[in-house]
Protein backbone atom coordinates (compact mmCIF):
# COMPACT_ATOMS: atom_id res chain seq x y z
CA UNK A 1 0.00 0.00 0.00
CA UNK A 2 2.94 2.20 0.97
CA UNK A 3 4.63 1.52 -2.00
CA UNK A 4 1.55 2.29 -4.18
CA UNK A 5 1.30 5.47 -2.47
CA UNK A 6 4.98 6.54 -3.33
CA UNK A 7 4.27 5.43 -6.68
CA UNK A 8 1.25 7.40 -7.32
CA UNK A 9 3.00 10.38 -6.01
CA UNK A 10 6.20 9.83 -8.57
CA UNK A 11 3.13 9.82 -11.20
CA UNK A 12 1.44 12.78 -10.44
CA UNK A 13 4.86 14.45 -9.70
CA UNK A 14 5.73 13.07 -12.97
CA UNK A 15 2.52 14.59 -14.77
CA UNK A 16 3.09 18.14 -12.74
CA UNK A 17 6.18 18.33 -14.64
CA UNK A 18 5.38 17.18 -17.85
CA UNK A 19 2.49 19.98 -17.70
CA UNK A 20 5.07 22.68 -16.41
CA UNK A 21 6.88 22.29 -19.67
CA UNK A 22 7.36 25.76 -21.93
CA UNK A 23 5.88 25.25 -24.99
CA UNK A 24 8.48 25.79 -28.03
CA UNK A 25 6.96 28.18 -30.18
CA UNK A 26 8.04 29.55 -33.84
CA UNK A 27 6.29 32.94 -34.69
CA UNK A 28 6.03 33.29 -38.24
CA UNK A 29 4.35 36.49 -38.92
CA UNK A 30 3.46 38.98 -42.26
CA UNK A 31 4.29 41.94 -39.21
CA UNK A 32 3.65 45.59 -40.50
CA UNK A 33 0.23 44.26 -42.48
CA UNK A 34 -1.69 44.82 -39.46
CA UNK A 35 -1.77 45.58 -35.84
CA UNK A 36 -3.07 42.31 -34.06
CA UNK A 37 0.65 40.91 -35.00
CA UNK A 38 2.77 42.87 -32.60
CA UNK A 39 -0.16 41.92 -30.04
CA UNK A 40 0.50 38.10 -30.46
CA UNK A 41 3.99 38.74 -30.27
CA UNK A 42 3.71 40.50 -26.88
CA UNK A 43 1.65 37.89 -25.54
CA UNK A 44 3.52 35.15 -26.54
CA UNK A 45 6.40 37.43 -24.40
CA UNK A 46 3.76 37.35 -21.66
CA UNK A 47 3.44 33.70 -21.95
CA UNK A 48 7.10 32.97 -21.76
CA UNK A 49 7.64 34.95 -18.57
CA UNK A 50 5.13 33.08 -17.01
CA UNK A 51 6.94 29.87 -17.91
CA UNK A 52 4.24 28.61 -20.35
CA UNK A 53 6.30 29.25 -23.64
CA UNK A 54 9.49 29.32 -25.24
CA UNK A 55 9.99 31.77 -28.23
CA UNK A 56 12.11 29.74 -30.36
CA UNK A 57 12.72 31.94 -33.31
CA UNK A 58 10.58 34.41 -35.53
CA UNK A 59 10.14 34.26 -38.59
CA UNK A 60 8.97 37.01 -41.12
CA UNK A 61 6.93 36.87 -43.96
CA UNK A 62 6.73 40.47 -45.13
CA UNK A 63 9.45 41.49 -47.36
CA UNK A 64 10.19 45.15 -46.42
CA UNK A 65 13.38 46.19 -44.53
CA UNK A 66 12.18 47.38 -41.09
CA UNK A 67 10.13 44.30 -40.03
CA UNK A 68 12.69 42.31 -38.73
CA UNK A 69 13.87 45.73 -36.85
CA UNK A 70 10.99 45.99 -35.75
CA UNK A 71 10.45 42.46 -33.96
CA UNK A 72 13.83 42.91 -32.40
CA UNK A 73 13.40 46.00 -30.41
CA UNK A 74 9.94 44.08 -29.69
CA UNK A 75 11.91 41.23 -28.02
CA UNK A 76 14.76 43.20 -26.79
CA UNK A 77 11.60 45.53 -25.28
CA UNK A 78 11.18 41.99 -23.36
CA UNK A 79 14.66 41.34 -22.68
CA UNK A 80 14.74 38.61 -25.20
CA UNK A 81 16.95 40.20 -27.74
CA UNK A 82 18.96 36.83 -28.35
CA UNK A 83 15.90 35.37 -30.28
CA UNK A 84 16.94 34.42 -33.42
CA UNK A 85 14.70 35.98 -36.59
CA UNK A 86 14.94 35.26 -40.54
CA UNK A 87 13.14 37.15 -43.07
CA UNK A 88 11.60 35.75 -46.49
CA UNK A 89 13.80 36.59 -49.67
CA UNK A 90 11.61 37.85 -52.41
CA UNK A 91 9.03 37.49 -50.62
CA UNK A 92 5.67 39.50 -50.82
CA UNK A 93 3.70 43.06 -49.61
CA UNK A 94 7.32 45.08 -49.42
CA UNK A 95 5.14 48.24 -48.77
CA UNK A 96 5.97 50.73 -46.19
CA UNK A 97 4.69 50.36 -42.99
CA UNK A 98 4.67 53.06 -40.31
CA UNK A 99 3.83 50.80 -37.94
CA UNK A 100 6.73 49.51 -37.62
CA UNK A 101 9.11 51.36 -39.11
CA UNK A 102 8.13 54.64 -36.78
CA UNK A 103 8.73 52.64 -33.89
CA UNK A 104 12.01 51.12 -35.15
CA UNK A 105 13.54 54.77 -35.78
CA UNK A 106 12.26 56.29 -32.88
CA UNK A 107 15.30 58.06 -31.07
CA UNK A 108 15.78 59.88 -28.10
CA UNK A 109 17.34 63.58 -28.25
CA UNK A 110 21.03 61.85 -28.01
CA UNK A 111 20.77 60.10 -30.88
CA UNK A 112 20.03 56.27 -29.61
CA UNK A 113 16.91 54.47 -30.17
CA UNK A 114 13.90 54.69 -28.24
CA UNK A 115 13.32 50.69 -28.57
CA UNK A 116 16.84 48.86 -28.98
CA UNK A 117 17.62 46.99 -31.30
CA UNK A 118 20.88 44.52 -33.18
CA UNK A 119 19.10 43.98 -36.46
CA UNK A 120 19.20 47.71 -38.51
CA UNK A 121 18.13 46.62 -41.58
CA UNK A 122 16.26 43.50 -42.33
CA UNK A 123 17.05 42.96 -45.70
CA UNK A 124 20.87 41.48 -43.91
CA UNK A 125 18.80 39.50 -41.72
CA UNK A 126 18.93 35.94 -42.39
CA UNK A 127 17.10 33.89 -44.91
CA UNK A 128 13.63 32.60 -42.97
CA UNK A 129 13.81 28.95 -44.31
CA UNK A 130 17.46 28.74 -42.59
CA UNK A 131 16.28 30.23 -39.65
CA UNK A 132 13.31 27.75 -39.22
CA UNK A 133 15.72 24.43 -40.14
CA UNK A 134 18.00 24.89 -36.87
CA UNK A 135 15.38 26.31 -34.83
CA UNK A 136 13.67 22.68 -35.41
CA UNK A 137 16.80 21.28 -35.08
CA UNK A 138 17.45 21.75 -32.34
CA UNK A 139 14.26 20.73 -30.96
CA UNK A 140 13.01 17.23 -29.42
CA UNK A 141 11.09 15.57 -31.95
CA UNK A 142 7.61 16.24 -31.63
CA UNK A 143 7.41 19.26 -29.60
CA UNK A 144 7.46 22.18 -31.49
CA UNK A 145 4.32 24.35 -32.10
CA UNK A 146 4.66 26.76 -34.93
CA UNK A 147 2.26 29.66 -35.24
CA UNK A 148 1.85 30.98 -38.84
CA UNK A 149 -0.13 34.22 -38.67
CA UNK A 150 0.60 35.40 -42.50
CA UNK A 151 1.36 34.17 -45.80
CA UNK A 152 2.12 30.45 -45.79
CA UNK A 153 5.42 31.26 -48.06
CA UNK A 154 8.19 30.32 -45.26
CA UNK A 155 6.47 27.24 -44.42
CA UNK A 156 5.85 26.13 -47.81
CA UNK A 157 9.35 26.85 -48.53
CA UNK A 158 10.61 24.59 -45.45
CA UNK A 159 8.39 22.28 -46.58
CA UNK A 160 10.06 21.90 -49.77
CA UNK A 161 13.53 22.26 -48.12
CA UNK A 162 13.13 19.52 -45.78
CA UNK A 163 9.83 17.36 -45.05
CA UNK A 164 11.50 15.34 -42.88
CA UNK A 165 12.70 17.52 -40.27
CA UNK A 166 8.60 19.14 -40.41
CA UNK A 167 7.53 15.65 -39.85
CA UNK A 168 9.78 14.52 -36.78
CA UNK A 169 10.04 17.77 -35.09
CA UNK A 170 6.33 19.76 -35.43
CA UNK A 171 3.90 18.73 -32.99
CA UNK A 172 0.71 21.40 -34.55
CA UNK A 173 0.37 24.42 -36.81
CA UNK A 174 -1.65 27.00 -35.76
CA UNK A 175 -2.41 29.27 -38.58
CA UNK A 176 -4.42 31.96 -38.28
CA UNK A 177 -5.99 31.72 -41.90
CA UNK A 178 -9.21 31.47 -44.47
CA UNK A 179 -12.68 31.66 -43.15
CA UNK A 180 -14.74 28.32 -42.06
CA UNK A 181 -16.83 26.53 -42.27
CA UNK A 182 -16.37 28.89 -45.82
CA UNK A 183 -16.56 32.64 -46.32
CA UNK A 184 -14.81 35.07 -48.62
CA UNK A 185 -11.10 34.92 -49.47
CA UNK A 186 -9.04 35.96 -46.54
CA UNK A 187 -5.63 37.75 -46.70
CA UNK A 188 -2.95 35.91 -45.72
CA UNK A 189 -4.65 33.04 -48.01
CA UNK A 190 -5.30 35.32 -51.23
CA UNK A 191 -1.64 37.06 -51.03
CA UNK A 192 -0.20 33.64 -51.80
CA UNK A 193 -2.55 31.27 -52.90
CA UNK A 194 0.05 28.52 -54.25
CA UNK A 195 2.09 28.53 -50.73
CA UNK A 196 -1.37 27.92 -48.61
CA UNK A 197 -2.84 25.19 -51.07
CA UNK A 198 0.30 23.54 -50.14
CA UNK A 199 0.61 24.08 -46.75
CA UNK A 200 -2.57 23.19 -46.37
CA UNK A 201 -3.00 19.91 -48.41
CA UNK A 202 1.07 18.77 -47.27
CA UNK A 203 1.51 19.42 -44.20
CA UNK A 204 2.41 16.66 -41.59
CA UNK A 205 1.52 17.55 -38.09
CA UNK A 206 -2.14 18.56 -37.35
CA UNK A 207 -3.11 22.42 -38.13
CA UNK A 208 -5.92 24.07 -36.67
CA UNK A 209 -7.06 27.35 -38.24
CA UNK A 210 -8.26 30.18 -36.58
CA UNK A 211 -10.29 31.55 -39.66
CA UNK A 212 -11.34 35.28 -39.90
CA UNK A 213 -15.13 34.99 -38.14
CA UNK A 214 -12.92 34.64 -34.88
CA UNK A 215 -10.64 37.30 -34.20
CA UNK A 216 -13.45 39.44 -36.08
CA UNK A 217 -15.77 38.45 -33.56
CA UNK A 218 -13.20 39.81 -30.90
CA UNK A 219 -12.42 43.19 -31.47
CA UNK A 220 -9.17 44.51 -29.02
CA UNK A 221 -10.05 47.98 -27.72
CA UNK A 222 -8.66 51.16 -28.03
CA UNK A 223 -9.04 51.93 -24.10
CA UNK A 224 -6.70 48.65 -23.54
CA UNK A 225 -4.00 50.46 -25.65
CA UNK A 226 -4.53 53.55 -23.50
CA UNK A 227 -4.91 52.05 -20.34
CA UNK A 228 -3.25 48.91 -19.91
CA UNK A 229 0.23 49.37 -21.64
CA UNK A 230 0.73 52.68 -19.42
CA UNK A 231 3.28 51.02 -16.88
CA UNK A 232 5.88 51.87 -19.10
CA UNK A 233 6.78 55.48 -20.93
CA UNK A 234 7.74 53.99 -24.04
CA UNK A 235 6.00 50.37 -25.21
CA UNK A 236 6.64 49.37 -28.81
CA UNK A 237 3.42 47.51 -29.41
CA UNK A 238 1.30 50.60 -28.00
CA UNK A 239 3.40 52.83 -30.70
CA UNK A 240 2.73 50.33 -33.64
CA UNK A 241 -0.72 50.64 -32.49
CA UNK A 242 -0.58 54.21 -32.57
CA UNK A 243 0.97 54.19 -35.87
CA UNK A 244 -1.14 51.80 -37.91
CA UNK A 245 -4.85 54.04 -37.79
CA UNK A 246 -5.06 57.19 -36.57
CA UNK A 247 -6.56 56.59 -32.69
CA UNK A 248 -8.93 55.74 -31.35
CA UNK A 249 -9.81 52.48 -33.20
CA UNK A 250 -10.72 48.96 -31.74
CA UNK A 251 -9.08 46.12 -34.13
CA UNK A 252 -9.89 42.34 -34.58
CA UNK A 253 -7.83 39.86 -32.60
CA UNK A 254 -7.06 37.33 -35.49
CA UNK A 255 -3.19 36.62 -34.61
CA UNK A 256 -3.88 36.96 -31.14
CA UNK A 257 -6.37 33.93 -31.14
CA UNK A 258 -3.96 31.62 -32.99
CA UNK A 259 -1.42 32.41 -30.55
CA UNK A 260 -3.65 31.72 -27.64
CA UNK A 261 -5.09 28.96 -28.76
CA UNK A 262 -1.14 27.45 -29.94
CA UNK A 263 0.13 27.87 -26.39
CA UNK A 264 -3.13 27.14 -24.04
CA UNK A 265 -5.31 24.67 -26.13
CA UNK A 266 -6.95 23.31 -23.03
CA UNK A 267 -8.58 26.17 -21.28
CA UNK A 268 -12.02 26.70 -23.15
CA UNK A 269 -11.49 29.96 -24.60
CA UNK A 270 -11.97 28.27 -27.82
CA UNK A 271 -14.03 25.36 -29.23
CA UNK A 272 -12.71 23.11 -31.80
CA UNK A 273 -14.74 21.48 -35.40
CA UNK A 274 -15.06 18.33 -36.44
CA UNK A 275 -11.71 17.02 -38.12
CA UNK A 276 -11.14 17.09 -41.81
CA UNK A 277 -9.45 18.59 -44.97
CA UNK A 278 -8.43 21.73 -45.91
CA UNK A 279 -8.63 22.57 -49.73
CA UNK A 280 -7.86 26.16 -51.47
CA UNK A 281 -9.47 27.83 -54.18
CA UNK A 282 -8.26 29.94 -57.21
CA UNK A 283 -9.29 33.11 -55.65
CA UNK A 284 -8.20 32.03 -52.20
CA UNK A 285 -11.30 30.79 -50.43
CA UNK A 286 -10.88 28.30 -47.89
CA UNK A 287 -13.24 24.61 -48.26
CA UNK A 288 -13.39 22.40 -45.13
CA UNK A 289 -14.54 18.90 -45.60
CA UNK A 290 -15.27 16.81 -42.50
CA UNK A 291 -13.03 13.46 -42.97
CA UNK A 292 -12.61 11.39 -39.69
CA UNK A 293 -9.30 10.69 -40.66
CA UNK A 294 -8.43 14.71 -41.44
CA UNK A 295 -5.89 16.14 -39.19
CA UNK A 296 -7.14 19.95 -39.96
CA UNK A 297 -9.64 21.37 -37.58
CA UNK A 298 -11.04 24.66 -37.28
CA UNK A 299 -11.95 27.23 -33.93
CA UNK A 300 -14.67 28.01 -33.38
CA UNK A 301 -16.12 30.61 -30.50
CA UNK A 302 -19.24 30.37 -28.77
CA UNK A 303 -21.49 33.29 -27.23
CA UNK A 304 -20.46 32.24 -23.74
CA UNK A 305 -16.71 31.77 -24.43
CA UNK A 306 -16.43 35.16 -26.05
CA UNK A 307 -16.10 37.79 -22.81
CA UNK A 308 -13.58 35.39 -21.06
CA UNK A 309 -11.35 35.13 -24.09
CA UNK A 310 -11.07 39.05 -24.77
CA UNK A 311 -9.78 39.76 -21.78
CA UNK A 312 -7.13 37.33 -21.63
CA UNK A 313 -6.05 38.42 -25.04
CA UNK A 314 -6.24 41.71 -23.46
CA UNK A 315 -4.36 41.08 -20.49
CA UNK A 316 -1.05 38.87 -21.98
CA UNK A 317 -0.72 41.39 -24.51
CA UNK A 318 -0.16 44.30 -22.06
CA UNK A 319 0.95 42.77 -19.40
CA UNK A 320 4.36 44.14 -17.83
CA UNK A 321 7.41 42.89 -18.09
CA1 LIG B 1 -0.74 38.87 -39.58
Amino acid sequence: MASCRVLLAAALLCACSVAAQPVPVIFDTDIGNDVDDALALAMIHALESRGEAKLLAVTITKDNKYAAPFIDAVDTFYGRGDIPIGVVKNGKTPEDSPMIRVPAERRNPDGSYVYPHRLTDGAKAPDAVGVLRSALASQKDGSVVIVMVGFSTNLARLLTADPDLVKSKVRLLCAMAGAFPHGNPEYNVKTDIPAARQVFRDWPSPIVFSGFEIGQAMLFPAASIEHDFSWVTNHPVADAYRNYMPMPYDRPTWDLTATLYAIRPGRDYFSLSEPGNVDVDDQGRTMFTPDPKGTRRYLILTDRQKARTLETLELLASQPR
